[in-house]
């Protein structure tokens, strides 16, 4: 959180002291042992029972995908995306590495802040859920019927992908805008000329059509940090908001230098009048290097596609596409409400939470009720778009969240709360801490058309006394509260990996009906598959060894490998021939400088290895698949390079070797 030092800079006494009453009352949040046998009640899953909710939890700088049940608070999985994850060989083994490439270059992680289900006519549908990469600006695909990412787009013109990638109300697009403006195309100038060549870029993504994401315009507008970005809904259908900071356009010393605005800009974005400037050949298809990853169903193969031009339309050539906002002061979050009439922006050094209309703000356009303009952009007056401000709702306000009763969410980062206030009256009506500094806010559904409610989900940038000490990094938190009564009510508190920012829940019936059980080895298209052990076998092409292996419980065929040799590339292709739910096998091979291989039923996966020195070489399973698992393994000669031993395994046609030397 880069303004976690402004905040402490700015409110440096009062967050101490905030954090000095969280101390005092740390006990409070347990209560009687009354109180918390009622929370432990709620949230208890009972062995062999179920959550109710799927959770998924962005991992922040560990660049994966938490999934967790809800209200238990259990880690279900990781689901690797931007980060290579040794436990199943995502982004090591040879299938899955071009996921991870980029104009870049191969980059092995990034900074993953937000999700977004997949949506259909406003609501949650469980076909999808879609992350960001804030570092090395990216978006990916996560399918929910294998929990794998299957794409990742990359995004150009862009450094650091915050505001991203929140879906519209039909999954038609998901967007990207960048956080630090850079020049666009972004070649070598000189930093302090940042208001001559820096630009901001807001991108439409089309993202219903699964292997196809496609960025559909990137608008160019002035150079200010966007920060996050909600879709409208009823009244505010066809718009989408992203909030900025830095409009003051500094690029040193942001701390002070991008909080001297009183006011800084939602931009609202019409992006059916920008489609139709598109279509209407205002746009230029500029060229930009960026890369795009897909994961084949059948082969089980990633592929990286260079993409060489994006379509750029310059904002203000395209009048109706956007206006600014204002709104007090450096915004953080933007929300927008289930009836789609309020856009809630959280400005996190703002004293009050400002909370725009949207039917006011589409008068005020026809009305032409103008303050101005920047870079050719229309800035609407602060009043003719207001619906009200929450006054005095408590320090730092983030994120907000609804429950679809009529009632709002606010995270209070630096007085460390939730705030709950109605919607319709912007009175505040609730408060209750959190342990500490919260981030975002989840509500299940809270951003859809028809929020799931019950719960909200505060998600903690810091814990200090809450767990048991682990050095000098303690651990982030999630804490969740009952909200169905008048009051919010405490009910767990568990720990997260990496550090979450954004998270959705959705009702697991939408999730577990639809889950892959395996993959069927029939439909295999990966060209090195063996669909039985009569089809294995070795092979050198030059310096390149190919084994074709199989694992079956209990053991792989072949599983005596000789004649490789120093300096060869082995690359070892094993497929999985269980055709069974959860029966996945491991494999692994003494010295290979990369992670095992996991592999699910009816897959083909490739771990590539380069023999340093000779020797034999144990090779294993890592996956504990059945009472012979510790009998799952073999060996591999590995001769000096030049040697007259004969490339042999022991596959079920006997002895063999093909290929040529
Ligand atoms: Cu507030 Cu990156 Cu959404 Cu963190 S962001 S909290
Ligand atoms: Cu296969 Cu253990």
């Amino acid at each position: 959180m880069s303004f976690l030092t402004r905040s402490r800079l700015l409110f440096g006494a009062g967050a101490l002291t905030v954090l000095g009453l969280g101390y005092a009352c740390a006990g409070r949040g347990s209560g009687s042992l009354a109180g918390t046998a009622e929370m432990a009640q709620r949230v208890y899953v009972a062995p062999g029972e179920k959550d109710e909710l799927y959770a998924f939890l962005s991992g922040g700088f560990g660049g994966q995908l938490g999934v967790y049940g809800l209200p238990s608070g259990r880690l279900l999985r990781t689901i690797p995306v931007f980060s290579q994850h040794a436990e199943n060989g995502y982004g090591y083994n040879e299938e899955t590495k071009a996921m991870l490439e980029t104009s870049y270059g191969f980059v092995p992680w990034d900074d993953l802040h937000h999700t977004a289900l997949s949506q259909t006519e406003g609501d949650d549908d469980g076909r999808w859920i879609f992350v960001n990469g804030n570092n090395t600006p990216r978006v990916a695909r996560i399918d929910l019927t294998t929990f794998e990412t299957t794409e990742i787009l990359e995004i150009p013109n862009a450094g650091g992908n915050h505001a991203s990638p929140f879906v519209t109300g039909n999954t038609e697009y998901i967007v990207s805008s960048t956080r630090f403006s850079i020049p666009v195309p972004n070649r070598d100038v000189p930093i302090d000329e940042y208001k001559k060549f820096f630009k901001g870029q807001i991108s439409f993504i089309t993202a219903d059509q699964p292997g196809k994401m496609d960025i559909a315009f990137q608008l160019i507008v002035p150079g200010f940090n966007y920060d996050l970005a909600r879709a409208g809904k009823g009244p505010s259908d066809g718009w989408m908001f992203f909030t900025s900071y830095n409009s003051e356009q500094a690029n040193t010393l942001l701390e002070v230098n991008a909080s001297q605005n009183d006011k800084d800009y939602i931009a609202a974005v019409n992006y059916r009048a920008a489609e139709a400037c598109a279509k209407a050949g205002k746009g230029v298809r500029a060229p930009a290097e960026y890369r795009h990853n897909i994961f084949d169903e059948f082969s089980r193969i990633a592929r990286s596609e260079r993409m060489t031009s994006v379509l750029q339309i310059q904002a203000a050539a395209c009048p109706g596409s956007i206006y600014f906002l204002p709104t007090p002061k450096s915004p953080h979050g933007a929300d927008v409400d289930p009836t789609g009439e309020y856009i809630v922006a959280g400005g996190k050094l703002a004293t009050v939470i400002p909370v725009h209309s949207a039917t006011k703000m589409l008068k005020a356009i026809a009305d032409r009720q103008f303050e101005g303009e920047l870079e050719g952009i229309p800035v609407l007056k602060y009043e003719s778009t207001l619906a009200g401000e929450v006054q005095e709702p408590g320090l730092g306000p983030l994120h907000t969240e609804f429950d679809g009763q009529g009632f709002a969410y606010t995270s209070m980062f630096i007085s460390s709360e939730v705030v709950k206030w109605n919607v319709e009256t912007r009175q505040v009506v609730d408060r209750a801490p959190t342990f500490y500094s919260v981030g975002h806010l989840m509500i299940p559904g809270g951003a859809t058309r028809h929020p799931y409610g019950r719960y909200v989900l505060a998600m903690n940038k810091i814990t200090k006394d809450r767990y048991l000490p682990t050095g000098p990094e303690l651990t982030q938190s999630a804490q969740l509260y009952d909200i169905t009564g008048e009051k919010m009510k405490l009910l767990l508190d568990f720990p997260t990996q990496g550090e979450p920012h954004y998270a959705n829940a959705i009702d697991a019936k939408k999730v577990v009906d639809r889950q892959v059980k395996f993959y069927k080895l029939a439909e295999n298209r990966h060209p090195m598959v063996s669909r039985s052990e009569r089809e294995t076998g070795v092979e050198r092409a030059g310096r390149v060894v190919h084994v074709r292996m199989t694992a079956i419980r209990s053991h792989f065929a072949p599983d005596n490998i000789e004649g490789v040799q120093v300096g060869d590339t082995v690359l070892v292709h094993v497929t999985n021939l269980e055709q069974d739910w959860d029966v996945p096998h491991g494999f692994a091979i003494l010295g290979a400088n990369t992670s095992e291989l996991l592999i699910m039923p009816g897959e083909t996966r490739t771990l590539r290895w380069i023999p340093r020195k000779p020797g034999v070489y144990p090779m294993y399973c890592t996956d504990f698949c059945s009472a012979l698992h510790q009998e799952m393994q073999g060996y591999v000669r590995v001769s000096p390079a030049g040697s007259t031993v004969a490339l042999t395994a022991n596959t079920r046609r006997g002895a063999q070797a093909r290929g040529t030397n």
